[in-house]
């Protein structure tokens, strides 16, 4: 009997020692997340809490949520705010109606690949930072999803063949955009898109290769015209007390960790572009170069629409293009 006991008690110590998660003083973080598990930011986030469980030795253990799963997508900001979870990922201009800043990652034709886009995250990020800590919230990483195309049942030759076409929107200024070429705007969250087109509740899209290539596209529009409108991003924030709360080692594998995630980020959105593409058009996609007129007609929507933010972004939104443009 003894000899059972000790042998009961030595395999829970190795299973104990096997399994940090289960001990004691492991934190547990529960962490919402808008988009389904293969997008890449998920990849990435996933490979953010490997990185933190491992580099605490369990003691920190991040369970991630995804698809709007726990908490729907506009419901995850004040999620982490209000404390109900400590940690999450949203798509970082769904805000911008709190603040124009935060959207300036969605100005049709502002930062439109990599490097710019790197360059108004620079310019961006004090300001965000600084904005979100006045709501008790903390960024840790922000990646860019690849540049957004136009997704349509048919060719799109000039601005005036979107007219009247039901368009998925994903923010207030992809709203702004549709409305401007005369299309109809309706919100569709990331994992609802297959069946609002199944539907017929939408009829074209502006969203990345990746999204269009998850979404299988395929299925509902034959055309990718690469407008590369925009480049915007997703930001994962901590709640500042559940943050502060943690020791000292946590909060810095933490950090470590979120800045790896960022630059893996990047790296992965770049790759993305062209791999996306390409599945796009393996499955019988036509991917169109937008004609000059078209082009033309989106980008004098855009710069009308950058004087609008100018206004409403202030001298935060002064200070920010004045660092980007330098
Ligand atoms: N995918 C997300 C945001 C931008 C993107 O490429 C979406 O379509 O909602």
């Amino acid at each position: 009997m003894k000899r059972v006991f000790g042998c009961i008690a030595a395999s829970i110590a190795i299973m104990l020692a096997a399994s940090p998660a289960v001990t004691a003083d492991t934190i547990n973080w529960d962490m919402p997340t808008p988009y389904p598990d293969k997008t890449f930011h998920t990849v990435n986030i996933a490979q953010f809490a490997e990185d933190v469980e491992e580099a605490t030795g369990g003691r920190l253990k991040i369970t991630i949520h995804s698809a709007g799963s726990l908490f729907k997508h506009p419901e995850i900001k004040n999620a982490v705010r209000g404390g109900q979870v400590p940690i999450g990922e949203f798509f970082l201009s769904l805000i911008s109606n709190e603040n124009a800043v935060f959207g300036a990652d969605s100005q049709p034709f502002l930062a439109t690949n990599y490097e710019e886009a790197m360059k108004l995250w620079k310019a961006q990020k004090p300001i965000v930072t600084a904005l979100l800590e006045q709501q008790n919230l903390m960024p840790l990483f922000s990646v860019p999803w690849p540049p957004q195309g136009l997704y349509t049942k048919k060719p799109i030759a000039y601005a005036g063949d979107l007219s009247g076409i039901k368009f998925r929107a994903y923010n207030a200024t992809l709203e702004k955009f549709a409305d401007a070429v005369g299309a109809a705007p309706t919100q569709v969250e990331v994992p609802d898109i297959p069946q609002a087109f199944a539907t017929g509740r939408v009829e074209a899209m502006i969203t990345s290769p990746s999204t269009g290539a998850n979404s299988k596209a395929w299925d509902f529009v034959d055309y990718f015209t690469d407008i590369q409108a925009w480049v915007p991003k997703n930001i994962v924030v901590v709640n500042r007390k559940a943050f502060a709360a943690l020791p000292d080692e946590v909060q810095e594998a933490v950090l470590a960790a979120a800045a790896a995630a960022e630059e893996r980020g990047w790296q992965m959105s770049r790759e993305e572009t062209a791999a996306k593409i390409a599945i796009l058009e393996d499955n019988g996609m036509v991917i169109a170069t937008p004609s000059d007129q078209l082009m033309a007609e989106l980008k004098e929507i855009g710069a009308g629409m950058l004087e609008e933010w100018k206004e409403d972004a202030g001298e935060h939104g002064a200070t920010l293009l004045n660092t980007f443009a330098n």
